[in-house]
């Protein structure tokens, strides 16, 4: 069965964060790699392939959300992905609402070297009230490197740090949430997976990227690809499952 026809192979997904982390640019990379052709991978990146009104192109910035279908291909089988890319800028959060709504799952963007602001919040509010699966990109990795020049003891402290605070967030949205239940006299069902920080690496829902450039990785992946080049399989994955890990918790 073709992912069109079968519902279980399509997977709405938003883009949110706080203005200016990276959605946009991002959003390019995944269309040039899942969108048939719709971009160059040369332009991604640049090109802004999401903010298709003029005014967005002129002043750079994300004013409406728009959509594109995506093809992923996955071993459970050919998906179709609905890509939403939301705008951060506070004046269009009806814009951002409506994209989470329409979703149920979504990729909340923060960028590595300014790290959790306003609207990154409000992100991680809208995500939880829709009940979306949601997935943490640390962007703009390079300039922890470039502009920062952080070594790598201070950029993994501020990757840690900027973590930890998606998780406070989240968590004080999970005990609000069940308190307004228990009010309401409406106990929610007990879910094991409450009581663990939502976003953790070694789940392998935190990814590190840099959009400009497109290159992303996930712990597990990265491992993967270190242990290939270095001939070091077993023990880099006994590292990543081990020390780097619970480190980065
Ligand atoms: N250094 C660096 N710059 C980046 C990266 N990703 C995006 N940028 C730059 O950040 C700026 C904003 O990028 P956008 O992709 O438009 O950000 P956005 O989150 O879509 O912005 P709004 O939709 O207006 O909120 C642009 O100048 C990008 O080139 C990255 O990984 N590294
Ligand atoms: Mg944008």
């Amino acid at each position: 069965m073709s992912s069109v026809a079968d519902p279980r192979l399509v997977r709405n997904t938003c883009i949110m964060a706080h203005v200016d982390d990276g959605k946009t640019s991002l959003a390019d990379h995944l269309v040039a790699s899942g969108g048939g052709g719709l971009l160059n991978p040369k332009l991604a990146g640049s090109a802004r392939f999401m903010d298709h009104l003029p005014e967005e192109q002129r002043r750079a910035i994300t004013m409406k959300s728009s959509s594109v279908a995506l093809r992923h291909a996955h071993h459970t089988g050919v998906h179709r992905v609905h890509l939403i890319d939301s705008p951060g800028h506070a004046d269009f959060c009806s814009e951002v609402s409506a994209a989470a709504r329409l979703s149920d799952s979504a990729l909340i963007v923060v960028d590595a070297a300014k790290g959790v602001r306003v609207q990154t919040h409000a992100a991680l509010r809208q995500a939880f009230v829709e009940r979306l699966c949601p997935c943490l990109v640390l962007n703009k990795l390079d300039r922890l490197i470039t502009e920062l020049r952080l070594t790598p003891e201070e950029a993994y402290a501020r990757l840690r740090r900027i973590v930890d605070a998606v998780n406070s967030i989240y968590s004080e949205l999970r005990s609000h949430s069940y308190f307004s239940s228990l009010l309401q006299d409406d106990r929610p069902g007990s879910d094991e997976e409450e009581d663990e920080d939502a976003f953790q690496p070694q789940k392998g829902n935190v990814v590190f990227a840099c959009a400009r450039d497109g290159w992303g990785f996930r712990i597990h992946s990265f491992a993967e690809l270190y242990a290939e080049k270095h001939k070091e399989g077993g023990q880099l994955r006994r590292a990543s499952q081990g020390a780097v890990g619970p480190v980065l918790r």
